[in-house]
Parts: structure tokens; sequence; C-alpha cells
């Protein structure tokens, strides 16, 4: 058999319009690929919700595979070295609560478990801005990447997302978008973005985890995000906050669809 390139073309073309239209009504839509969101991501996805990650990178993984400053090696308590092995990456005790794990083989069985267990994902779009109903957000607008990159002036496309979870990190840009459109209702002390706090690792991996909650009607942050929104500190290159955080933040997700009749 002679191969065809059109053949090859059409074949890419038509999964991935297929993929794309029947990511138009979610059940969750997560923005950014990160190790909360991937979590997130697997334990919705395995619960039968239809469930999509738009990630503005080439890459999935976000700041994980660099461990600390490259070092490419990443430590966790003993409740995210638990996670980290229910997935089945290779965990070392290190004595005294800490435990270690390469990063590359985290990240990569992570976006593994993730994509078999059915979460959709659409790497290279960036979610620019949601959609709203009545003071709720319902869906997100994305546009390609290089499109942004390229300042090109094109108008984007929208899904339908039940619900969305900001695990953008630090940037919190789908807060960032809700704060500026809705002025003072996000559901935070200030009701805006308090912004993170300088490096404390301790308390930032026990705040991670209380933050991880509904910021607006249909919106929810997990991870640094959490942090981000609530005023929480970041945690530098400890990485079972993340973990936890993606894990909390589809449970809390499950909750809420279960409670509104969702699939699952
Ligand atoms: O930053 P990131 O890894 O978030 P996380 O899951 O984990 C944080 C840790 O990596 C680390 C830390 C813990 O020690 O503080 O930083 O909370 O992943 C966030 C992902 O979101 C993508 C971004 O490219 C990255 O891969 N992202 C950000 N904004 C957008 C986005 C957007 N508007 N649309 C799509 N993806």
């Amino acid at each position: 058999m002679e191969l065809d390139e059109r053949r090859i073309s059409a074949v890419i073309v038509r999964r991935f319009m297929d993929r794309l239209l029947d990511s138009m009504d979610l059940d969750v839509a997560i923005v950014g690929g990160g190790p909360a969101g991937l979590v997130a991501g697997h334990n919705l996805a395995r619960e039968g919700f239809k469930v999509a990650m738009f990630e503005r990178k080439l890459s999935l993984g976000g700041g994980m595979w660099g461990g600390g400053m490259m070092f490419n090696q990443i430590v966790v308590q003993e409740e995210g070295a638990q996670v980290l092995r229910e997935f089945g990456v290779r965990v070392l005790d290190e004595g005294e609560g800490y435990y270690s794990a390469d990063s590359v083989e985290a990240v990569s069985t992570l976006i593994s478990s993730a994509t078999r267990a059915g979460l959709r994902v659409f790497n290279c779009v960036t979610a620019e801005d949601v959609t709203m109903r009545e003071d709720r957000v319902v869906g997100l607008v994305i546009t390609w990447t290089p499109v942004e990159m390229a300042g090109l002036h094109v108008d984007p496309l929208a899904i339908r997302s039940r619900f969305v979870i900001d695990a953008t990190g630090h940037d919190i840009n789908v807060v960032r978008v809700v704060e500026r459109k809705v002025p003072g209702k996000l559901m935070t002390p200030t009701g805006r973005a308090e912004g993170e706090k300088s490096l404390w690792s301790h308390r930032a991996e026990e705040l991670t985890l209380e933050n991880t909650r509904e910021v607006f009607p249909g919106l929810y942050v997990a991870g640094m995000s959490a942090n981000a929104t609530f005023g929480g500190p970041r945690m530098g290159p400890i990485f079972g906050g993340m973990l936890l955080s993606g894990r909390k933040a589809a449970q809390l997700v499950s909750r809420a669809l279960r409670g509104q009749g969702g699939r699952g």
C-alpha cells in the first residue's frame, strides 16, 4: 500500500474536529494542565464525567517538569506520596516525613493516566474569557495560543460547561477575567483576587487545600491558583498540595454535578 498524504491529513482533521465538536457541551472544563489540573481531570474523567482540559502550551505538566530550579526532582509529604503511588509513580522515602519522586516520571504518569481515563486534552489552546449567564460562569471562550501570541485580530470560539476549574497556577487567568468583568463579586474576603504571598512551604501546603473551592458560581480554583485567589503563600518545589488540591476540586465538582443530576 502506498501512503497517501491526503489520507493522513484527513484522518487528523476529522478526528480532531469530532473531538472538538463533541466537547462543545461539557460537564467540566479545566483550564491549565499542571499537576492540580491533571489530577482533577483524571479523577473526574474516571467517574465518567465529560471533561476537557485546555492548556495554553504545547505540552502539559505546567511547573512540575523542572522540579526545583530545574533539578528535576520533586518533594512531597506522606499524603502527596500516597497520591503519587496510586498513580503508579515510584516514590522514595527520604525520612522524617519527606518523600521524593522523579519529576519527569511524575508528570508523564499523570498525563498518561488522565488521558487514558478519558480526559480530552486541547493543548495549544488558551482560555481567554468565560461565558456567563446571570452571574454564573457557564463556559469558556477559547482561541489558539499562536493566535494570541501573534496578536492576530481573530474572533475566538466558545464552549459550554456546567463547571469550570481554574488550574492556571500563579497567574489565575480565569479568576482574573471574572474579577475584571464582574468587579467585587468573587467569594473571597475582599471580593477580589487576594494575590499570592511570599514563599512559606508548610503554610502554603495546608492552605492550598483549604483554598480549593468555588470562587464564583460555576467556577472553582485548584492548585496554586487557589492560593493566589485566596491570598495564600507560594510553596516552592513541594507538590503534595497541588495533587491533593486537584483531588479535592474533583470531589467538590463531582458532588455539585451529582447535585444537578449529572452523568458520572
Ligand atoms: O503552573 P502550573 O503547574 O499550576 P498548578 O497545577 O501547579 C503549580 C506548580 O507547578 C508550581 C507550584 C507548586 O510548587 O507553585 O508552580 O497549580 O500549571 C498551570 C498551567 O496552566 C496553563 C499554563 O500554561 C500551565 O501549564 N495556563 C495558564 N493560563 C492559561 C493556561 C490559559 N489562560 N489557558 C490555558 N492554559
